[in-house]
C-alpha cells in the first residue's frame, strides 16, 4: 500500500541530503585550504618575531639574571601562541563542517523534482505546491547538523502531512453519544460514483460497528442498478443486519425515511443509507441526493471514492461536496493503491476528514483512518 510514494519520498530525501552534504563538503574543503594558508602565515609571522626577540636578547646578554628569567617566561608564553591560533581556527571550521545551511538556490534545484514526484503519485496540484512551499519555509536557512539532515527533512515532511490531513472523528463515539443524549439513531448517508465500493463499505462499517456493540439497520437506497437490492440483502443476511428495501425504481428518500422509523421503533443505534452510484457530472442525479438529504437529515454525509483514481477522485469529491456538503470520506481499494497521493489530497481540497480506508474485499478489511499510521506507511 502506497509503496510508490513511499519509495519516491525516501529517494528524494536521501538524494537531497547526500547531494547537499557533498556540496557542503566541497565548500568546506575550499575554506579549509584557505585557512591552512592563513595558519602557515601566522606561524611564520610569530617565528620571525621570536627570532627578532632572540637577537635582541643576545644583545642584552650583559643584563642582570632576573631580567633574563622574565624574558624566558615571555618566550614560553609566546611559543604557545601559534598552537592556540591553529586550535582556534580549526575549532571554528570544525563547527562549519558539522552543520549545513540550505540556501534558497540549493533548495530550488530539488523542489521541482519533489513537486513532480508528488504529482506523479496522485497528489493534487494545490497540495503538491503547499508541501513544497511549507518545506521551503521549514528548512531554508536553518542551521542543521549534517548527520541529522535526512531526519530533519523527514521530520519537516511529517509535520506538513500532519497539518494537511484532517483528524477524523471517532464515529463509534459520536453514534453512542447521540443515542445516549437524544435516544435517536445516528444516520449516515453514503454517496459516490458507480462501483467505488459504497455497498461493500456499508456492509463493512455495519459489521465493524456491530463488533463495537452498536446496532445498525441498512437502507437499500440504490433502487436503480440491476441486482443492487439483492446484493445488499445478501450482505445483511451474512452479517445478521436488518435491511429495509422497497422495489426497484422506488424513491430512495422514502426508503431512508422508513429505515429511520424502523430504527426509532426498535432502538437501533445507527442507520446506514446506500445510494445508487452516480457520476459527479450528472446534475439531475446529484439533485436526487439533495432530496434524500432533505428527507433523512443525515448526521454524516459520506463520500466513497477509490484511492487509486487520483485526480478523478478529487474532482468527484469536490462536486459531491458542492451539491450536498459532505462531512467525511471513505477511500476504498487502498490495498491496491501503490501511489497514496489521493489519501493525502482528498481531505485537503474539501477540508473534510478521511474516516476509513477500505483495504480489501472482505468485511474486516476496513480501517478507521489514522494519521500517524498513514505517515508511517509513507516511511516518514
Ligand atoms: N480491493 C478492494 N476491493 C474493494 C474494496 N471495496 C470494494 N471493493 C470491490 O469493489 C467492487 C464494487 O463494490 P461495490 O460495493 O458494489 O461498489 P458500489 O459503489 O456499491 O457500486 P455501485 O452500486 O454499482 O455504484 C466489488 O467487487 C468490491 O468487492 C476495497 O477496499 N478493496
Ligand atoms: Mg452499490
Amino acid at each position: 500500500m502506497f509503496g510508490k510514494l513511499k519509495e519516491k519520498l525516501k529517494n528524494w530525501t536521501k538524494n537531497i541530503s547526500e547531494k547537499l552534504e557533498e556540496a557542503e563538503e566541497e565548500k568546506v574543503e575550499e575554506i579549509t585550504e584557505i585557512s591552512k594558508e592563513d595558519v602557515k602565515k601566522e606561524i611564520k609571522k610569530v617565528k620571525e618575531e621570536k627570532k627578532k626577540e632572540k637577537k635582541e636578547s643576545k644583545e642584552k646578554k650583559k643584563q642582570e639574571k632576573t631580567e633574563e628569567k622574565e624574558e624566558k617566561v615571555i618566550k614560553v608564553k609566546e611559543e604557545k601562541e601559534p598552537e592556540e591560533e591553529v586550535k582556534n581556527i580549526f575549532k571554528r571550521f570544525g563547527e562549519k563542517i558539522s552543520t549545513i545551511k540550505i540556501s534558497e538556490k540549493e533548495f530550488d534545484v530539488y523542489s521541482e523534482e519533489l513537486e513532480m514526484l508528488l504529482l506523479e503519485n496522485n497528489v493534487a496540484m494545490e497540495v503538491a505546491e503547499k508541501i513544497v512551499k511549507d518545506l521551503r519555509k521549514k528548512i531554508i536557512g536553518k542551521e542543521i547538523l549534517k548527520k541529522e539532515l535526512e531526519d530533519e527533512i523527514k521530520d519537516s515532511f511529517k509535520d506538513i502531512i500532519r497539518e494537511i490531513l484532517i483528524e477524523p472523528p471517532n464515529l463509534a463515539v459520536e453514534i453512542k453519544d447521540k443515542f445516549l443524549n437524544q435516544n435517536e439513531p445516528y444516520v449516515i448517508l453514503f454517496c459516490g460514483i458507480n462501483g467505488t465500493g459504497k455497498t461493500t463499505t456499508i456492509a463493512k462499517i455495519a459489521d465493524n460497528l456491530k463488533g463495537r456493540g452498536i446496532s445498525c439497520v441498512i437502507a437499500a437506497g440504490d433502487t436503480f442498478r440491476a441486482a443492487s437490492i439483492e446484493q445488499i440483502k445478501t450482505h445483511g443476511e451474512k452479517l445478521g443486519i436488518k435491511v429495509i428495501a422497497h422495489d426497484y425504481g422506488s424513491d430512495p428518500a422514502s426508503i431512508g425515511f422508513d429505515a429511520i422509523q424502523y430504527a426509532k421503533k426498535n432502538s437501533i443505534n445507527c442507520v446506514l443509507i446506500d445510494t445508487a452510484g452516480r457520476m459527479h457530472t450528472q446534475k439531475n442525479l446529484l439533485r436526487e441526493m439533495e432530496k434524500i438529504v432533505k428527507v433523512c437529515k443525515p448526521d454524516k454525509k459520506v463520500f466513497v471514492g477509490e484511492s487509486i483514481t487520483g485526480n478523478d477522485a478529487i474532482e468527484q469529491v469536490r462536486s459531491f461536496n458542492e451539491t450536498i456538503g459532505i462531512d467525511g470520506i471513505v477511500l476504498t481499494k487502498a490495498d491496491i493503491d501503490e501511489k497514496g497521493g489521493t489519501a493525502l489530497s482528498v481531505g485537503y481540497v474539501t477540508k473534510k476528514p478521511i474516516l476509513y480506508l477500505g483495504t480489501g474485499q472482505e468485511y474486516e478489511k476496513i480501517e478507521p483512518f489514522d494519521k500517524e499510521k498513514f505517515i508511517e506507511r509513507l516511511g516518514l
